[in-house]
């Protein structure tokens, strides 16, 4: 069963990890995809050409989610190319881990301007262009179960992730009027670029593995399931919620 059959979806920050799978995830479901890329222009290349050998449209539009302008821009691209924005789902971010007590002034404004101002502007710019097309419309944000619990080398990246979650419930009050759902998915865990060097550290690799009640790490097609269904109609009475992905490992205290 198909779940985005003739839907136009958009992903940021698609050209690997969880953006890619979900990019590809939808096209699977039947979606045309946009996706938004910062700099991969190869890694971008051949997710366009992955969607289009699953038989849909693909389109790449380059910007970087910091600058309001790229949202701007990616939903007029998106519309010109294809038609309409069915689903938006926020994805770009960044995590430069690093110590608290001597945090870089740029690494904390960088963090900041990626993951969440950028996510504002690109929500906001799928939501004015959702409303204008008057059939409302899912956004999906990857937050993180790092909005939930803390890291020590993350207290200028949590606060983002917490951000987005927050921004999910607000925005589907401010949406729901206009028949548009607003929903977050909080991967755990998942082996990406976001965390290579970071998880290097066999010790630390092997703690964060041991707490996960299924037994591993994440993959970013783990995402591709929970991420397509809040796009899809079968999540239609959805909105304001926050999907836990992450192998049980939020819950395991004891
Ligand atoms: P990733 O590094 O593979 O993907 C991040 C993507 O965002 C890359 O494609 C990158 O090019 C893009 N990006 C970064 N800065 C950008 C910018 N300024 N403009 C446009 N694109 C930009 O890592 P990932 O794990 O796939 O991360 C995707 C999202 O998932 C992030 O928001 C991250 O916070 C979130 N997340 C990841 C994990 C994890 O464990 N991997 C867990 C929870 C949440
Ligand atoms: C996630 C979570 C993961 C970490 C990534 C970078 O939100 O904190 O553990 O590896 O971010």
């Amino acid at each position: 069963m198909k779940l985005l059959e003739g839907k136009t979806v958009l992903v940021t920050g698609a050209s690997a990890g969880i953006g890619r799978a979900a990019a590809i995830g939808a096209a699977r479901h039947g979606a045309d995809v946009v996706i938004n890329f910062s700099r991969d222009e190869a890694g971008a290349a051949s997710a366009v050409a992955e969607i289009e050998a699953l038989g849909q449209r693909g389109l790449s539009v380059k910007g970087d989610v910091s600058d309001p302008a790229t949202a701007r821009d990616f939903i007029a691209q998106a519309v010109d190319a294809f038609g309409k924005v069915d689903a938006f789902v926020n994805n770009a971010g960044i995590c430069p881990f690093h110590a608290f007590l001597d945090m870089p002034v740029e690494t904390f404004e960088r963090t900041m301007r990626v993951n969440l101002h950028g996510a504002y502007f690109m929500v906001q710019a799928a939501a004015n262009q959702m409303v204008k097309q008057g059939h409302g419309g899912a956004i999906v944000a990857v937050s993180s179960i790092s909005a939930l619990v803390g890291g020590e080398y993350q207290t200028h990246y949590t606060p983002t992730k917490a951000g987005l979650h927050s921004l999910m419930q607000s925005t589907a009050i401010a949406l729901g009027k206009y028949g548009i759902r607003c929903n977050s998915v909080l991967p755990g865990t998942i082996l990406t670029d976001i965390n290579k060097d970071d998880l290097a550290d066999m010790d630390k690799r092997e703690r964060m593995a041991a707490r996960i009640p299924l037994g591993r790490l994440g993959q970013p097609d783990d995402l591709e399931g929970p991420i397509v269904f809040l796009a899809s109609d079968l999540a239609k009475y959805v909105t304001g919620a926050s999907l836990l992905v992450d192998g049980g490992a939020f819950v395991n205290l004891q």
